[in-house]
């Protein structure tokens, strides 16, 4: 332990040997076993840190940053970012980063994954065999929609929507509809055969929709009950996205009385709690926010975000310059480690 050292606080267990190269450069306090921290325990935690490295379930915002003058980084695990307040971390001057990219294809896969899994019945199917209840076989068994020439639907067209486009349009023969805040490129919408179209006109034509666009309060709840009335009864929703997106009761309520045929979610506004609403279903498939878990496609995330954490706090060969801030300063009053090793910042912060 060296008292010019930066402190940094690792939120929950990730990799040991990834998350032990920021040792090299920090005294690092790693949490080494998952748990779910309230406001004053992050307060806590952030206090005397200089930099974070924390995932979806820690929420920092200008409560938890009152008393961390020292703090000045926090990378974040994941791509999404709403478990941060951006405003206040940037009114602070911290550097906040995410982890995008590396987790487009695998979140793309569990997206379609999910998509198939719902259309055509199967987590409903096995359940009902593990039951014993497949006395004989029967012409109309657990009849779904098809997948391959059907029309989807994707809220959101970012990389992991464009990865949902693709798959759908090359592997699956789809007709593929968009809606996004802009439209984009010719090239983009060639190779992923997606065309726009405005929100109305994707709920009402998708016969699956895939919901991959960030959580605001401006698309909080974007999916209620009138949207959910605007869509095919025999149509699938899927939300790989955030839970907030979507009105959990209206949808649960739209699946039990046969206004939606079927959903498949990895996400839930109360999460790790899922509505009881939506458990008692059994056209609705769940996991547990697993849109990113393959190992390598883990092990790339955390890789990325200690890389964004040495870089912002002015160490290794991009030091100064995180690869992938979300916050508006940079560089600003990011640390920069001279030859010698020592640490300065522009706002004389250490
Ligand atoms: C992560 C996700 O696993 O990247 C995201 O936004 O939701 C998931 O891929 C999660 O954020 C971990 O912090």
């Amino acid at each position: 332990m060296s008292g010019d050292r930066p402190r940094v606080w690792v939120s929950q267990p990730l990799f040991d040997d990834i998350v032990g190269q920021l040792a090299a450069h920090c005294d690092v306090n790693a949490a080494t076993a998952v748990r779910q921290y309230d406001a004053a325990a992050i307060a806590a935690a952030l206090r005397g840190a200089d930099g974070a490295l924390v995932t979806l379930n820690e929420r920092i915002g200008a409560d938890e940053l009152a008393g961390a003058p020292r703090l000045r980084a926090v990378a974040n695990v994941g791509v999404g970012y709403n478990n941060l307040d951006i405003a206040a971390l940037d009114a602070r001057g911290v550097i906040a980063t995410n982890t995008p990219d590396v987790l487009t294809e695998t979140t793309a896969d569990l997206g379609f994954a999910l998509l198939m899994a719902a259309a055509r019945r199967i987590t409903e199917s096995e359940r009902w065999l593990r039951e014993g209840r497949w006395g004989q076989w029967s012409f109309s068994t657990m009849l779904g929609a098809d997948i391959h020439g059907s029309t989807l639907g994707i809220l959101g067209m970012g990389r992991i929507g464009q990865g949902i486009a693709r798959r759908g349009h090359h592997g699956f023969g789809m007709d593929v509809l968009y809606h996004n805040r802009s439209r984009l490129p010719a090239g983009v919408e060639r190779e992923t055969g997606a065309r726009c179209v405005d929100f109305d006109a994707l709920l009402a034509r998708a016969d699956h929709l895939v919901l991959v666009l960030p959580y605001s309060q401006a698309s909080h709840h974007i999916i209620d009950a009138a949207a959910l009335a605007k869509m095919k009864p025999t149509a699938t929703l899927v939300n790989i996205a955030r839970g907030g997106l979507v009105d959990e009761l209206a949808l649960a309520d739209a699946l039990a009385n046969g206004r939606l045929a079927a959903a498949g979610l990895d996400v839930y506004e109360g999460e790790p709690d899922v509505r009881p609403e939506l458990l008692a279903l059994r056209n609705v498939v769940l996991t547990p926010h697993i849109g990113s878990a393959s190992l390598a496609t883990r092990r790339a995330m955390v890789q990325l975000a200690v890389d964004n954490l040495l870089a912002a706090l002015g160490f290794g060969p991009q030091a100064g310059h995180p690869p992938t801030p979300v916050t508006a300063r940079t560089t600003a009053k990011a640390a920069t480690a001279d030859i010698t090793g020592a640490v300065k910042t522009a706002n004389g912060k250490r």
